[in-house]
């Protein structure tokens, strides 16, 4: 049996895959009634006093928070780590420690997935841009160590960024910071984009391998599209991880039925 948790937002995202957005009170119970183990959050600024109402909710309900998602930071304020302006860059890296605070009570992954922006301009200044995330996430990771938080660098597709978009750059990127805490979160809708194989990627990033995003091909609840998730359940069990698999899907046909579609398919794996 895995771990399950869907995903859920504190506050209004410019970012779809996200279940009950602007209710994450009734997030929260469904996710409890359903019989899910925990919910990952979207947090735009850990200092919204919001936060504490999402994290008592989830406790009141007997969850966990399994997760952070940090990508508003980017598509909402337009903080990026590659930006050349160091003031911007300081404000991010104060958000993913607030962010790091907020995750460590529940021993928490922080995602850097669409946070990491994407490189901008000319070609020839993205290796000095390339140099500012991981910088910044090295930093981040020094932060996370001692609080207990993993950071985990999501593979994304190339049509939302061009900053890490495999598996395989994931684990490059990892290498470059060098931080013992981090691992890779494989999200299974970015991974049927890129990768030449689902399971030849989850096993490639082997005990790097930290949190798992169940969606299907077209974004809904596993189970309705075209992955396999019987196989790729397989996978993780013969690789030995323990971690979750979570619903980071679309609200579709409504956030209700694809967080019941979800953890019908998780069960049966
Ligand atoms: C976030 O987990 C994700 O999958 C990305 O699409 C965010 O940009
Ligand atoms: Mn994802």
């Amino acid at each position: 049996m895995f771990r399950t948790s869907m995903a859920i937002t504190a506050g209004p995202a410019k970012f779809g895959p996200l279940l009950f957005p602007g209710e994450w009170e009734r997030g929260v119970a469904a996710a409890a009634e359903l019989g899910y183990d925990a919910v990952e959050v979207g947090v735009r600024d850990p200092a919204l006093p919001v936060l504490r109402d999402v994290a008592g909710a989830v406790r009141a309900a007997g969850l966990v928070v399994s997760g952070i998602a940090t990508g508003q930071s980017y598509y909402n304020d337009g903080l990026s780590p590659t930006s050349p302006d160091a003031a911007i860059r300081a404000r991010l890296l104060d958000r993913l420690k607030g962010a790091v605070d907020f995750a460590a009570p529940w021993g928490a992954t922080l995602f850097i997935g669409g946070v990491r922006g994407r490189l901008e301009g000319d070609a020839a200044t993205h290796g000095t841009q390339r140099s500012r995330v991981v910088e910044l996430v090295r930093a981040c990771a020094e932060y996370a160590q001692p609080r207990g938080v993993r950071l985990a660098i999501e593979p994304i597709n190339r049509y939302e960024t061009n900053l890490i978009n495999s598996v395989g750059e994931a684990l490059e990127f990892i290498a470059e910071v060098g931080a013992e805490n981090l691992v890779v979160l494989a999200d299974t809708f970015h991974m049927n984009i890129e990768e030449v194989s689902l399971a030849g990627a989850l096993r490639q990033a082997g005990d790097k391998l930290g949190y798992v995003h169940f969606a299907d091909s077209n974004r809904h609840a596993a189970g309705r599209g075209h992955i396999d998730f019987g196989e790729l359940a397989a996978v993780l069990r013969s690789m030995g991880y323990s971690g979750y698999i979570s619903a980071e899907i679309l609200p579709l046909p409504d956030s209700r039925t694809a967080a019941e579609l979800a953890i019908a398919c998780f069960r049966s794996l």
